[in-house]
């Protein structure tokens, strides 16, 4: 029998894309994407849909059971920048649905779990060069904070409970479909919108701010090889370190002039540049690599030819 996955936050950056690609390999009948409202169009008239709130047990178990659902990723989360208008908010939402989950895992109505963390859960005593799998962790933003409790509850849940739960740390993820909403990295998107339109950027992030960095591609490659692995290559059961390349706004606005030489870029630094400043420039991912056999493709210049053919595609 095909297993049944349930989506939560579909109509986001991630949510979108991963529910394309798991009704490409499992059926589109297998696949229901849900989200709080239907923010996504194109994804919600894609195939099945359903409006669940993953802050309400009630609703989610209700949609759990009507459709036989036996793995559920949750990608529904406040992001960093967001997080700090609303703390309160962000705490609410991420923990919560984070523990619906789990929770209805724990009482077997589902089987297996994907919850994304982040690289929000280091902080400024980490190091930041080749951050290990294990190391210091201090958040400083209620995002991070949040990613690193959902962690500690992943583990707990796995060990106490026996919870097929499953996470990787995401650094920036790139893409064309979806806008991404309310982050740190999502200059790194508008920069390639903002190339087509203006021939220039202004950047929130100063010219040497260096974060890891991903294309979606590789991302949901991730995702999918992370949830297919068998149970025993899954040796952390808290959240793996995920890598592709790291690079700053200068070297980014460098890759988009090779194809836009007119292109500009400006510095008009805010507050997400003390959130950029506390975390990691790379990371070090090889537990990664080595229990599950994670491998990215897209390299800055691969990412910058796909993202720019892609989106000016699109205006044809
Ligand atoms: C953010 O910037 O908040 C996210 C993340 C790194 O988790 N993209």
């Amino acid at each position: 029998m095909s297993s049944k996955i349930l989506i939560i936050g579909a109509c986001g950056q991630i949510g979108s894309e991963l529910t394309y690609k798991l009704r490409a390999i499992h059926g589109d009948e297998n696949v229901i994407a849900s989200d709080i409202n239907y923010g996504n169009v194109e994804l919600v008239n894609s195939g099945i849909f359903e409006i669940v709130d993953a802050m309400d047990y009630a609703s989610l178990n209700v949609c759990v059971e009507k459709h036989n659902i036996d793995t559920v990723y949750l990608m529904a989360a406040m992001l960093s920048a967001t997080g700090e208008k609303y703390p309160n908010k962000a705490w609410d939402l991420n923990m919560t649905s984070l523990f619906n989950v789990l929770d209805l895992a724990k009482a077997n109505y589902i089987k297996k779990v994907f919850w994304p963390s982040s690289i929000a859960v280091f902080g400024p005593s980490t190091p930041k060069i080749d951050t290990p799998q294990y190391t210091s962790m201090e958040p400083t933003t209620v995002y991070g904070i949040t990613k690193q409790v959902g962690e500690r509850w992943c583990e707990y849940y796995h060990q106490k409970y026996g919870v097929d739960v499953r996470s990787i740390r995401y650094p920036g993820i790139i893409s064309w479909k979806t806008l991404p909403g309310g982050g740190t990295t999502d200059y790194a998107v508008e920069i390639y919108h903002k190339a087509l339109e203006n021939k220039s950027y202004d950047c929130f992030l100063n010219d040497a701010s260096m974060l890891p960095m991903m294309y979606m591609e590789d991302a949901i490659k991730a995702t999918v090889d992370i949830m297919d692995a068998a149970p025993e290559k899954i040796k952390i059961r808290s959240s793996y370190n995920l890598a592709a390349m790291s690079f700053t706004p200068v070297e980014i606005a460098e890759s988009i002039k090779k194809h836009i030489p007119e292109f500009t870029i400006s510095y008009s630094p805010d507050f997400r540049q003390e959130i950029a400043d506390s975390w990691p420039k790379s990371i070090d991912d090889s537990s990664a690599r080595e229990d599950w056999n994670w491998n990215h493709s897209y390299d800055l210049e691969a990412t910058t030819k796909e993202m720019l053919t892609q989106l000016e595609a699109l205006k044809t």
